[in-house]
């Protein structure tokens, strides 16, 4: 009984003792209990204390500014949710404005402070934003989501085939420039504005966007203009009424906070918007007819909690397709039930269908 007990306190001394060598040894990792420590533990002795999480501290990079811009209020949501359920992580939401000859310095003086474990940004460009910053700091770590770059080992990104996306709309918005609806006119014209020109737009959306309507009418064309920022919504309202004039019933906006400028000069006038990127039916009811949703607070929040647990691969660049859960044409809204006729919802969920089931296969070209 004796011996029995002293070889208790011998087993518990060794146990306190290794702990924190399993703990170091496993990094990152968490570490489990091996079912050696699990059998010999006594039963009414008090769980050791798991060992302290070690900090961890993350900046989310707005490249830009978050209010009016979906993908970057859902880069901040996904990652408030994860941030929020780790007591040891903690972040920083910094807005880099929208003069972008300052980003490259100001996300210098971001990582100089030495003080984040990971930086989390949104945009396509930005990998090449960081390039010489992650070599002058070779700690530090980067995620990018919204844009490709593979092979840096301190590097890991996420991009979004937006051809699929941009092809949904695109067929929507064929659809109701050959139809009867209210403002719909005899032209096969349609519209996109966007705010400025980069690879992912040039080569994903805008031919997606046209690919899809020409999937409806092949004699369909496309009226394309370039805003030149991403704030201007009086110059985004000159191009739509422009464009209106000249017989486009439908117009695609990718151009962020200058979109209320379309939305006001399309409702007005009768016309329809299809709408990049997240929910914006209720911001002009009868007037946004089609929204294709990224679901970046989603993959935000999962690669965030990634990161706090060590998890993220970095060198990787990971390719989302519809069928991977995060783009989808949002068809269950009651503004977009209510707008669209529904033999046109028909014609629509045999596309989006197809492209989510991965029958209709859109590649993602080279950026
Ligand atoms: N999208 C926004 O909504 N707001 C922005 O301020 C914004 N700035 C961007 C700056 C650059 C250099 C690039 C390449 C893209 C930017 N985007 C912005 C576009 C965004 O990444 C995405 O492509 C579109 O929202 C369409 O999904």
């Amino acid at each position: 009984m004796k011996s029995n007990k002293t070889l208790l306190a011998v087993a518990v001394i060794f146990l306190l003792l290794i702990t924190p060598v399993l703990v170091f040894a496993g990094g990152q990792q968490e570490a489990k209990p091996g079912p050696a420590m699990e059998k010999e533990a006594p039963k009414d002795a008090p769980p050791p204390a798991p060992a302290p999480a070690k900090p961890f501290a993350l900046a989310v990079v707005v490249p830009g500014v978050t209010a009016g811009s979906p993908l970057y209020e859902q880069l901040v949501e996904g990652a408030q949710k994860a941030i929020d359920e780790y007591p040891n992580a903690s972040m920083k939401v910094v807005e880099l404005g929208f003069n972008q000859a300052e980003w490259a310095e100001k996300m210098t003086s971001i990582v100089a402070t030495g003080k984040y474990d990971v930086v989390i940004t949104s945009n396509p460009s930005m990998p090449y934003v960081c390039m010489d910053l992650a070599a002058q700091f070779p700690k530090q770590k980067f995620i990018f989501v919204d844009a490709f770059i593979e092979g840096h080992p301190q590097m890991a990104s996420f991009l979004y085939n937006q051809v699929e996306q941009s092809y949904m709309l695109g067929y929507l918005a064929g659809l109701i420039t050959t139809s009867n609806m209210k403002g719909a006119n005899a032209d096969l014209k349609i519209g996109i504005i966007v705010a400025q020109e980069y690879p992912a737009l040039n080569k994903m959306m805008v031919p997606g966007f046209e690919q899809g309507a020409k999937a409806v009418n092949p004699g369909i064309t496309l009226d394309y203009r370039v805003i030149g920022n991403w704030y201007d919504a009086n110059k985004a309202a000159e191009l739509a009424k422009s464009m209106i004039d000249s017989g486009v019933d439908v117009i695609g906006s990718i151009c962020g906070g200058a979109a209320p400028g379309i939305f006001e000069v399309a409702k007005e006038r009768n016309k329809y918007v299809m709408y990049w990127d997240d929910n914006s039916y209720n911001k002009a009811p009868g007037v946004i007819a089609g929204c294709g949703a990224l679901h970046q607070t989603q993959l935000v929040y999962e690669v965030v909690s990634d990161a706090i647990k060590g998890k993220v691969k970095y060198g990787t660049g990971t390719k989302l397709y519809a069928k991977d859960g995060y783009i989808e044409f949002l068809d269950k809204d009651p503004n977009y039930l209510s707008l669209i006729p529904a033999d046109m919802q028909a014609k629509l969920k045999t596309v989006v269908d197809s492209i989510m089931t991965g029958k209709l296969k859109l590649e993602i070209p080279q950026l």
